[in-house]
């Protein structure tokens, strides 16, 4: 990889004006003021829940800028907390630090976050899979005997989780997520993840992406229940190439599998300190994902 791509990577964001309000694996949120939030991806890639220690050449930008694509797309569906990704429109406090946050950012409304992750499942894999397994049932829903991993299921389901201590997503029950968020937001936050997903879903699979599941995150602002946080992302959704596609196993990772297929050769016992990649294979990680978003939007990013 070229000495300027290198340095082109973002890891770790430097905002020392704003306070740090979440970190997550990939994404850095600052508190700009009382009603805005600073979202910031970095180039940071994760790996069977541990952070690698080589980043992928624009993965921010791409993420980002497929967030938009759906914001955009979606906007008719349901309202969301976007405010601008133009960073010449930023506060002046936050135009500093342009060459961190350009083309790798969004300024968004604060909102009174929904404590529950609404993931919704149009194919069975993943925990689901091992559910279904155990039980023949994913969070209390019946599905039909005989599925096959990775088989799409009849109707897409709504599969809420909480966020455990660990950090690992916990499967409930719509019963059990009407206790924590009342009957009525949980009604609405259903109805709305399934509307939004098959949206995006037919629209993805006609462009020859199977989402194959997702998880939004939702909260309350004076435009009332808004679609908050990432969306539909490789991070936060399970991408497939469906012209790869076969159920009865799992399937290959749209943006991650170099990865995968990198840290299967070499053996890594999925312990810390989690390995660097060779050069070449977070260089076409960084061409998957360039490729994701011309795929889904039928744009090149300029990078
Ligand atoms: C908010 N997060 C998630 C997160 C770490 C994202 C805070 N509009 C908002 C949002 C959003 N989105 C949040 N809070 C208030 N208003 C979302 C869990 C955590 C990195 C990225 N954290």
């Amino acid at each position: 990889m070229s000495p300027e791509l290198l340095d082109s990577v973002l890891l770790q964001t430097q905002i020392p004006d704003f306070q740090l309000h979440a970190s997550g694996k990939v994404r850095d949120v600052y508190t700009v003021n009382d009603r805005q939030l600073l979202f910031v991806a970095t180039d940071r890639i994760s790996a069977f829940d541990y952070i690698l220690a080589t980043g992928i050449p624009h993965k921010g930008s791409v993420l980002t800028q497929i967030s938009l694509f759906w914001f955009d797309f979606l906007a008719d569906v349901v309202p969301n907390h976007l405010i601008t990704a133009n960073v010449d429109h930023y506060p002046a406090q936050a135009r500093k630090y342009a060459d961190q946050l350009r083309g790798r950012s969004m300024l968004v409304e604060r909102a009174e976050m929904f404590p529950v992750e609404c993931v919704v499942r149009g194919y069975i894999s993943g925990s689901a899979w091992k559910e279904y397994q155990a039980s023949g049932k994913v969070c209390g829903i019946q599905l039909p005997k005989g599925l096959r991993e990775s088989d799409a299921l009849p109707e897409p389901i709504f599969t809420p989780a909480t966020k455990a201590v660990t950090g690992h997503d916990e499967n409930i029950s719509f019963d059990a997520m009407c206790d924590i968020v009342g009957v009525e937001v949980a009604s609405t936050l259903r109805d709305l993840t399934l509307r939004v997903y098959k949206k995006a879903a037919a629209y993805a699979r006609q462009r020859g992406i199977i989402i194959a599941d997702t998880k939004f995150e939702f909260g309350r602002t004076a435009k009332g229940i808004t679609l908050a946080d990432e969306v539909l992302t490789p991070d936060s959704s399970r991408f497939w190439p469906a012209d790869k596609y076969a159920p009865g196993r799992p399937q290959e990772s749209y943006d991650k599998q170099y990865v995968r297929d990198y840290l299967e050769e070499i053996h890594w016992n999925k312990q810390p300190p989690a390995p660097a990649l060779p050069a070449e294979v977070a260089r076409r990680t960084s061409e998957k994902y360039l490729e994701a978003y011309f795929q889904l939007t039928g744009h090149k990013l300029d990078v």
